[in-house]
């Protein structure tokens, strides 16, 4: 087992590790930049190293100031959280060649799943259902006419580097194809520094519904059911829940097991999460993420399975020792990414919290690094608080959820609560049925 374990993150993430390790009996050691001396994070850990000043590339992004705390504390373990370096497969083998485990899969899965391309390649190879497309990249726009030929319009071009909903461009007729390639090919360069870009068909109406799994070394793996991720904005998720409405049993397990079958054959171990775009009853893969996740407590809730702790095992070679027989789904549980913004047009809302009292009783969860009297420094992600609810079905889940959005109080700075005690009124959100474009349909009908 680990010893001491390094949190390569900060925020909600980092006291989500802590918690996990300080359940094992684990040391722990908190890295923060100076802009986060005050943290939660650092109050929490055994010991604490600062490894550099606020920007997150000269910190938490900083690779040998990161490996130089290993060495200074001691630590046999790095938990990475999720942004930040936690899909960094040259920081994995820094790590590994310094003698330091990575809680997380090998840098080679971390590759192949970088390269979407490769990763949609591995999927399809695999078994997993993949949306027409280009075969492989496009080279220019000769190819990308064929291509749109043969699948038909509208189409989307994205980035082989990219993920996430970056650098990625609709085509709705052939006439667009010269200009929207040029365009995509510019963004992907720009942002990933590398123009590779492939095509698909653009699915019009899918929900983003995602498979969390974890496996071993010895070749155990399970899934743990699925998030529906479709409550998003400009690629930001706001709220996940699980079960899905759209999904019965009979689908979750043929979707949990192809997954399943297919990483397993790929021999992945760690938690993974693959991302399916669902529409009109089909799957379709998007992506893998070779990581913990933010939403992960929604599974959590339901299957009573702490992801973090088996996580932390599995990295140390541990057996699995759940069986799939064993995982048991009971209730429905909502999560709402609390975010320093403004409720209205979401920019940006950073200060010192003057007052932050969380809700609570049955069936609440609240993960986060704050407390009255921190200051939201400017220079990472606005989230500053996940509320987590459990009901024994969707309707109770959502009468927890108003009532702990109504208990929760942040003062100081703007919060987006406002917005999700806006939307829990709204018809499809009561029904289940919205799809990945209704935060943006629901803002443009209240204007
Ligand atoms: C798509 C799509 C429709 N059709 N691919 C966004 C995240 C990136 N990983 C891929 N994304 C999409 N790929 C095809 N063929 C729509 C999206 C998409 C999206 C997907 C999930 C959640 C939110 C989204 C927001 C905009 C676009």
């Amino acid at each position: 087992m680990f010893e001491k374990v390094l949190i390569a993150n900060r925020g909600e993430i980092a006291v989500r590790i802590l918690r996990a390790c300080k359940d094992l009996g684990i040391q722990t050691v908190a890295v923060y930049s100076t802009a986060d001396k005050e943290a939660m994070h650092v109050k929490m850990a055994d010991e604490s190293v600062c490894i550099g000043p606020s920007q997150s590339k000269e910190s938490y992004l900083n690779i040998p100031s990161i490996i130089a705390a290993c060495e200074i504390s001691g630590a046999d373990a790095v938990h990475p959280g999720y942004g930040f370096l936690s899909e960094n497969s040259s920081f994995v083998e820094k790590l590994n060649a310094h003698n330091i485990s990575f809680i997380g899969p090998s840098s080679n899965h971390i590759k192949t799943m970088g390269d979407k391309i490769l990763a949609k390649k591995t999927a399809e190879e695999y078994g997993i259902p993949v949306i027409p497309g280009s075969d492989g990249e496009v080279k220019d726009l000769e190819e990308a006419t064929q291509t749109g030929e043969k699948i038909g319009y509208p189409i989307i071009i994205k980035a082989s580097a990219g993920g996430g909903g970056r650098g990625m461009v609709v085509v709705h007729n052939a006439d667009d194809l010269e200009a929207s390639i040029k365009k995509a090919k510019t963004e992907a360069d720009k942002s990933f520094d590398n123009d590779t870009i492939y095509i698909e068909k653009y699915l019009q109406h899918p929900k983003h519904i995602e498979i969390q799994i974890i496996g071993d070394n010895f070749g155990n793996m399970i899934h743990l059911g699925e998030r529906d991720c479709s409550m998003q904005r400009r690629n930001q998720k706001l709220l996940e829940e699980t079960p899905s409405k759209v999904i019965d049993n009979k689908t979750r397990n043929y979707i949990g097991e192809l997954t399943v079958n297919a990483l397993t054959k790929i021999g992945y171990s760690g938690v993974g999460t693959v991302e399916y775009l669902y529409e009109d009853n089909k799957f379709y893969f998007m992506e893998m993420n070779t990581r913990l996740q933010v939403e992960h407590p929604v599974t959590e809730e339901i299957t009573n399975f702490d992801l973090v702790k088996e996580q932390i095992l599995v990295a140390a070679n541990q057996k699995l020792l759940k069986k799939q027989s064993e995982i048991k789904f009971f209730g429905h549980s909502i999560e709402c990414r609390i975010n320093a913004e403004d409720p209205v047009n979401f920019i940006p809302s950073p200060g010192k919290i003057i007052n932050f009292h969380t809700p609570g009783g049955p069936g609440v969860r609240v993960d986060s690094g704050c407390y009255s009297g921190i200051t939201i420094p400017p220079y990472y992600d606005s989230m500053i608080a996940k509320l987590i609810v459990f009901g024994e079905d969707r309707d109770s889940c959502l009468a927890r959820l108003e009532r702990a959005l109504g208990e929760f109080v942040v003062e100081g700075i703007k919060t987006t609560i406002p917005f999700y005690l806006d939307i829990i009124k709204e018809e499809e959100f009561l029904n289940g049925t919205y799809d990945i474009h209704w935060v943006e349909n629901h803002m443009k009908n209240k204007q």
